[in-house]
């Protein structure tokens, strides 16, 4: 097998790669940056071709254009990891600082004085800083469940930048040379190593792709649409997480459930558009008048939970009435009637004699249920025992 025989083979593997990116984004459009990573292994399929055409076709297919394909691999590879990991950013600087400089110094160098070195050279330095912005741009962004993938990725890429500049320091025997003649019989591992990292990019993509998907599905499955707040599912796995806290560190618990008040009415008399945005409004309001550990949950319908750690009895009801005020303060906006609603309010707290998560929850309707009956608007605490 030949050099040659390598980059037709490199050629064709590349061209599949592209094909196989492109696929995905056909059935999964919603993954950003694919058709970057398509296009990447297109451009590098182009550059290996032109590369096999040495010696029949003209220098500038075959140095000037196949180094201009070359080089945008990695932009290309960079917008794609960009768009999935930063969301409404992508710069062309990259394209600048990286691609005119090393076409114009190899033009040169092909018609000016031709020198096949000076031409490596070039392309292993810009490459190089191509692979160390893609390295640090993985590294640097992403969330921690895509940390494995992103890792893996910029260490490959860091392997090539490290690769590129010890060749710059090297060129007499650096791989790069035996580009000059494409029948030498292999010396070097180079476009194996060119093929296989095209390949763990295109899988290392999937791959992040996969995580997030996963973890927007993790997501969507545990709160609620309307709100964005914890879905009932969810809040049963953190209450009992929290109540085994409570319970081995000996620390209080406090659960506030509420209820719209006359909620059916709203509905009825202005639309249920107009119910869902007293539904939202409610949400931002337990949101901006709780902690950060709290935990907000939506149970369904008009029915919303606040689980506040390490908090007792007495703040919790507090706390309550503090919500219980700023909900009867809210009006719906862009409705030109003034329109205001009301909650009732349930308190409870945890005790170690709580068998489960529903014998708490249990308490807590008890609560709103004499909030009902007492009038509405107002908060009840139920004890234990
Ligand atoms: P109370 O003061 O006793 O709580 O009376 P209420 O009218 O608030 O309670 P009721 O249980 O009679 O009515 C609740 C209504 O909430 C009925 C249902 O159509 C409405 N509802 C449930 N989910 C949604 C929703 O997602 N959006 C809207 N707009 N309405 C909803
Ligand atoms: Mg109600
Ligand atoms: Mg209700």
């Amino acid at each position: 097998m030949t050099i040659r025989d390598i980059y037709e083979l490199m050629g064709a593997i590349l061209a599949c790669l592209a094909l196989y990116v492109f696929l995905i984004q056909l059935s999964m459009p919603n993954i950003r940056g694919t058709r970057w990573v398509s296009l990447s292994f297109l451009a590098g399929s182009a550059s290996v071709w032109l590369i096999v055409l040495r010696g029949s076709a003209p220098l500038f297919l075959t140095e000037v254009l196949s180094g201009l394909f070359a080089m945008l691999v990695n932009v290309f590879v960079y917008w794609g990891f960009n768009d999935l990991l930063v969301i409404g950013r992508r710069s062309s600087w990259i394209l600048w600082l990286t691609v005119p400089a090393p076409i114009a110094i190899v033009a040169w160098f092909t018609y000016a004085h031709d020198n096949n070195a000076a031409r490596v050279l070039t392309y292993s330095l810009f490459t190089s800083i191509q692979y160390l912005l893609l390295a640090v741009l993985l590294l640097r962004n992403g969330t921690l469940q895509t940390r494995l993938p992103r890792n893996i990725l910029a260490v490959i890429y860091l392997f090539w930048t490290a690769y590129r500049i010890a060749g710059i320091f090297n060129l007499g025997s650096h791989p790069m040379a035996i580009y000059q003649s494409l029948s030498t019989p292999i010396t070097s591992i180079l476009p194996v190593a060119h093929v296989f990292t095209a390949l763990l990019t295109g899988n290392g993509f999937v791959w992040l792709a996969m995580t997030y998907l996963h973890g927007d599905l993790e997501r969507q499955s545990n709160t609620d649409a309307l709100t964005g707040l914890l879905n009932r599912r969810a809040l049963e796995t953190v209450a009992n997480h929290e109540m085994m806290l409570a319970r081995r560190k000996q620390l209080p618990l406090a659960l506030v459930l509420l209820d719209l008040d006359h909620f059916k009415s709203i509905n009825d008399d202005f639309g249920h558009e107009v119910g869902d945005s007293v539904l939202s409004l409610t949400a931002w309001c337990l949101r901006e008048n709780l902690r950060n550990v709290d935990f907000i949950a939506r149970l369904g319908g008009e029915e919303f939970v606040a689980l506040l750690p390490d908090t007792s009895e007495e703040i919790a009801c507090e706390v309550a009435e503090r919500l219980r005020t700023h909900i009867a303060d809210l009006r719906v906006p862009n409705l030109h009637l003034q329109l205001s609603f009301s909650a009732s309010f349930g308190v409870t707290t945890f005790t170690s004699l709580d068998p489960t998560w529903e014998e708490m929850l249990r308490r807590g309707d008890r609560a709103l249920y004499r909030a009902k009956h007492n009038g509405r608007n107002c908060v009840q605490l139920e004890t234990v025992g």
